[in-house]
């Protein structure tokens, strides 16, 4: 008989993560893989798996604890349930003969699943330590209406147990304006608690904003089956996140939008000749991986870019972690391919596909969505001339990319077919100005026009 100790995986730079629902009790047998606890940051939840198969023994958390990466959430007793189900220990786990009394064996479990990842380049979240609490800018925090007021239909309806109503009723928040981040979008104690905090607080994205209160006109109720049939669909739990996040980062960051085009005539046949090369070893590389290759040389060049906001203070950032919006069945969410300066196009194809492809499957962890120097988002597969991508908090940059198409362009003496790619830079005002994002986008055009120039 063994016994492991199960211990709160790697969570990122997330800590004192509340635990919002435990799904074992002592007693009950667990497969591995079967979710042991559900986590809740400020921006997803996570389901922490279990290591292995067993009978729980011990639990020691309980809803509302909260915990941090290496806390023990119960002691497994593994070979009861090989015994049991016919499941075995994981490999490394101590043989048996240690009975039930015996120290336990420490066990990891594997990485949270996130349920809800983080929003697209503009709709990503940020790091707790790194952004504004959660809802943001959704609602604008305009006075509390008076308790009788807020119950509303839309009160009544909010998804939120007794507790949490009254905790609301008390502090006179109106439950429908508050994005729940709980299981099916129900509203936690914490949702509240951040809504309450984001009304009285002075946004944290710099002095420009301090005093900022927007008046805005109620949002126009309508009856819509007046007008014929229609059907009503809740928005889902992905897109309540990234929604506030959205609101916020647009509300908040004085945007500005630089559009480009770049020569890849000859980036376009060296990337065809390269899938020629490396069909064989299934690699393919697309545009993307080219332009964040570029986007590390004109960070380099442009620190600023490479930067985010913290008050009165610019935190330059030494590392070239880029993030890319991937697009999921779920909604977007802007997995980090790290250390892009260290890495070719080759490896950096390959993560941003095995990214994606964990992104599209829902098993992106919550470290894989952190830490971007600045993010990209590529519409080139889908179509488009150019569009205005929204910051991505606390990043203060995000570059669109557009599909490619042959145009005229003059050389001096005639029109010649070019292959064009349209750059959509938009940047944060208060950070970057018009001149240096137009050198950022010229540079960069230069880069994909001529890679050659990225060794400089
Ligand atoms: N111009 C023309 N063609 C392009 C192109 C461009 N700029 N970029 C990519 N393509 C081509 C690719 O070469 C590929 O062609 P083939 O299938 O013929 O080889 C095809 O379009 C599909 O590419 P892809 O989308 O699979 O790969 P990618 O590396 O370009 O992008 C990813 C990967 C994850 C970014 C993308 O799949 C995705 O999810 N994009 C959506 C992002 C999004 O929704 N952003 C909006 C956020 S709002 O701010």
């Amino acid at each position: 008989m063994s016994t492991l100790e199960i211990k709160v995986p790697d969570i990122g730079d997330f800590k004192d993560v509340p635990i919002i629902e435990v799904f074992v009790k002592p007693g009950d047998a667990v497969k591995a893989e079967d979710p042991l606890i559900s986590l809740e940051s400020d921006k997803a939840t996570m389901d922490v798996p279990s290591p292995a198969a067993g009978t729980v023994k011990d639990l020691k958390v309980k809803v509302g604890d909260r915990v941090s990466q290496g806390k023990v959430i119960l002691v497994l007793d593994a070979a009861a349930a090989a015994d049991g189900n016919g499941a075995t220990a994981p490999s490394g786990a101590p043989a048996g003969g240690n009975g039930a009394s015996a120290a336990a064996a420490a066990a990891p479990a594997p990485p949270p699943v996130t349920k809800a990842a983080e929003p697209a380049p503009s709709e990503q979240a940020a790091p707790p330590r790194e952004a504004p609490a959660a809802p943001a800018a959704a609602p604008a925090p305009a006075p509390a209406p008076a308790p009788a007021q807020i119950e509303s239909e839309a009160f009544k309806k909010a998804h939120a147990s007794p507790s949490v109503r009254k905790f609301a009723r008390e502090l006179g928040v109106d439950l429908s304006r508050v994005p729940g981040s709980g299981p099916k979008g129900r509203i936690l104690q914490a949702d509240v608690q951040g809504f309450v905090k984001q009304a009285m607080s002075a946004p944290a994205g710099g002095a420009s904003m301090r005093g900022a209160v927007l008046d805005l006109a109620p949002w126009p109720k309508v009856d819509f089956a007046k007008f014929g049939p229609v059907e009503v669909k809740p928005l889902p739990r992905i897109k309540k996140i990234s929604g506030a996040n959205l609101a916020r980062n647009w509300v908040m960051i004085p945007h500005v939008t630089q559009f480009d085009e770049a020569d890849i005539t000859d980036l376009e046949a060296l990337r065809v000749e390269i899938n020629k090369e490396n069909e064989q070893a299934g690699i393919k590389v697309t545009l993307l991986a080219f332009v964040m290759k570029g986007c590390v040389a004109a960070l380099k060049k442009f620190p600023d870019f490479n930067a985010s906001l913290d008050g009165d203070n610019l935190v330059l950032k030494k590392y070239f972690h880029l993030g890319f919006a991937a697009d999921t069945p779920n909604g977007l969410v802007v997995p980090v391919v790290r250390d892009c300066d260290k890495k070719g196009v080759l490896q950096i194809a390959q993560e941003t596909a095995a990214l994606a492809a964990k992104a599209r499957e829902g098993k992106l962890t919550p470290a894989e969505m952190q830490g971007g120097s600045m993010s990209i988002s590529s519409l080139g597969g889908i179509g488009g001339t150019a569009f205005t991508p929204i910051i991505n908090a606390p990043e203060v940059a995000v570059l669109g990319v557009s599909r490619s198409a042959r145009k005229p362009v003059w050389d001096g003496t005639q029109f010649v077919p070019r292959l064009m790619v349209p750059l959509s830079l938009s940047y944060d005002h208060r950070v970057i100005d018009g001149a240096t994002a137009a050198r950022f986008t010229a540079y960069l055009g230069a880069l994909l026009a001529d890679m050659r120039r990225a060794m400089l």
